[in-house]
């Protein structure tokens, strides 16, 4: 899997931050022939024996704090996409002219299959996970990764062998990419997240919008005409644009009532049907119209995307239903981390909704929730660190209490309830605060409603 572009090997590299795209860029940079430090800010004992492997390799670890030593000598530094890139060290190093540069980005050098991207605020997985499933149906050998889990570098590493690549690509993992270029990126929508670690949304969106910079007159940008971020940036797009849109007939993927109408310049036009979708909702129906675009621009035959959308049945976490009880319906949201995701989960419902909003505050407002929740919503039970902001922004629109966590804020939810409503977990916020991702979050609530007795 090596190619020309893997000129860049460099002899002492640090890698910042050991979760797992650390991890496996260090072994990648080994495997290589580099001389690797790797630095985090936890201890060793906090690791569980999970850098032992490393270690084994000749990983010079420096755990507990991170030391100028290590930044000022690296000849290349690697930093996970949770590293904040305004830390002293980074700005230093920046400044003496060291490059830093992503584990997407560095993986990416060394991939020579065609990479699919997709990135927006919101839909990502899903969409990523769709556009995998319709190539694999098509025949082709497809490896799923980077923000959605598995990390570029792993399967650069010892990946199956794939003809083409997709990739759930964070705004982080674009912060630090300076050549990344996909054959066809995917840019689904642009609305406030993750303000905690961009000067503003401009930042943010920019960030997004960076997807397409380094496309060439050959690659294809897939985009929401309908979000006008996103649309703003055709008039700069070298690749060849596919627009989806809801509204605009003229779009190259559109909507006329239950079907998709697919017009791609280089093919012959065709019609999908939404009948037997399993993924419900106006936001999934983007996603749908942006998978299609993706893999039609590679090839893939209506009959055999239709097949995968009738037969997709959604992902964990993403507006999952959990269980009927005393008539009331649970969904598990826990993926719904930010303000346009929750909006977007509460389209779904036309019944009364006790939403749970909390967590680790990205420090956005979340104000935008009070117009749709003053007409949705029955209740909102906000817990966690960022309770008190969500609680003074949704305050006279709809009736809001206040909990240290998650089981308090269930449990009165539950005891407010009645036949006919919805109990929903979406809650805005990362889950920082007091778990270590939105899936062990989910997985607690899921927990909760499987444990209402039936007879309680
Ligand atoms: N750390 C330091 N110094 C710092 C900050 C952090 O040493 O200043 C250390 C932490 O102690 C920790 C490690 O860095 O040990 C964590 O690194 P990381 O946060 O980059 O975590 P990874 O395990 O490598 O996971 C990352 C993505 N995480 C983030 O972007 C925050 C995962 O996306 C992704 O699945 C994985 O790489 C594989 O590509 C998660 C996510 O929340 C799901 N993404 C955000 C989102 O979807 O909104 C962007």
């Amino acid at each position: 899997m090596m190619s020309e572009k893997a000129d860049l090997v460099p002899s002492k590299a640090l890698v910042v931050g050991l979760g797992v795209s650390g991890r496996s860029v260090c072994e990648l940079l080994l495997d290589r022939g580099a001389h690797v430090t790797a630095t985090d800010l936890r201890p060793l004992h906090e690791f569980n024996g999970a850098l032992d492997r490393l270690k084994g390799k000749g990983c010079l670890l420096r755990l507990g704090s991170h030391t100028a030593e290590d930044f000022l000598k690296a000849e290349q530094i690697i930093v996970s996409p949770g590293v904040p890139l305004d830390l002293d060290l980074l700005v230093e190093a920046r400044y003496r002219g060291i490059p830093i540069l992503g584990e997407l980005e560095w993986a990416w050098r060394q991939v020579t299959v065609p990479v699919i991207a997709v990135t927006g605020t919101n839909g990502k997985t899903t969409t990523t996970t769709l556009i995998g499933e319709m190539l694999k149906a098509s025949g082709r050998r497809v490896f799923v990764g980077g923000n959605i889990g598995t990390p570029l570098s792993r399967w650069v590493l010892d990946g199956d062998p794939a003809d083409i690549l997709v990739l759930e690509v964070s705004s982080f993992q674009l912060d630090t990419a300076t050549t990344f270029r996909p054959e066809v990126g995917v840019l689904l929508n642009i609305t406030e997240d993750h303000l905690d670690r961009y000067p503003d949304f401009a930042g943010y969106a920019d960030s997004k919008l960076s997807v397409f910079s380094r496309q060439l007159p050959s690659d294809v940008a897939v985009l929401n005409g309908d979000d006008p971020l996103c649309s703003s940036v055709i008039p700069k797009l070298r690749g060849r644009a596919l627009v989806s849109s809801r509204r605009d007939p003229a779009a190259h993927a559109t909507g006329r009532g239950n079907e998709i109408l697919v017009r791609i310049p280089w093919r012959k036009p065709f019609a999908l049907s939404l009948e037997n979708a399993r993924l419900k909702g106006i936001h999934n129906e983007e996603n749908i119209r942006a998978a299609v675009l993706a893999v039609s621009s590679m090839g893939a035959e209506p009959s055999v995307i239709q097949e995968v959308i009738d037969d997709f049945p959604g992902l964990p976490h993403r507006v999952e239903w959990l269980r009927t009880w005393r008539g009331i319906d649970f969904y598990n949201d826990s993926k719904g981390t930010n303000v346009g995701a929750v909006l977007k989960a509460l389209e779904n419902f036309d019944r009364p909704v006790l939403i749970l909003l909390g967590g680790r505050d990205k420090l956005g407002s979340y104000a935008a929730l009070a117009e749709s929740l003053e007409v949705k919503g029955k209740g909102a039970f906000v817990f966690g660190e960022a309770a008190p902001r969500i609680a003074g922004d949704l305050a006279g629109h709809v009736p809001v209490e206040s909990f240290k966590d998650l089981d308090s804020a269930f449990a009165e939810a539950v005891r407010w309830a009645v036949r006919g409503d919805v109990v929903l977990l979406s809650p805005a916020c990362s889950s920082f605060d007091q778990y270590e991702s939105y899936v062990q979050r989910g997985n607690h609530f899921r927990r909760l409603v499987e444990g209402l007795a039936e007879d309680s």
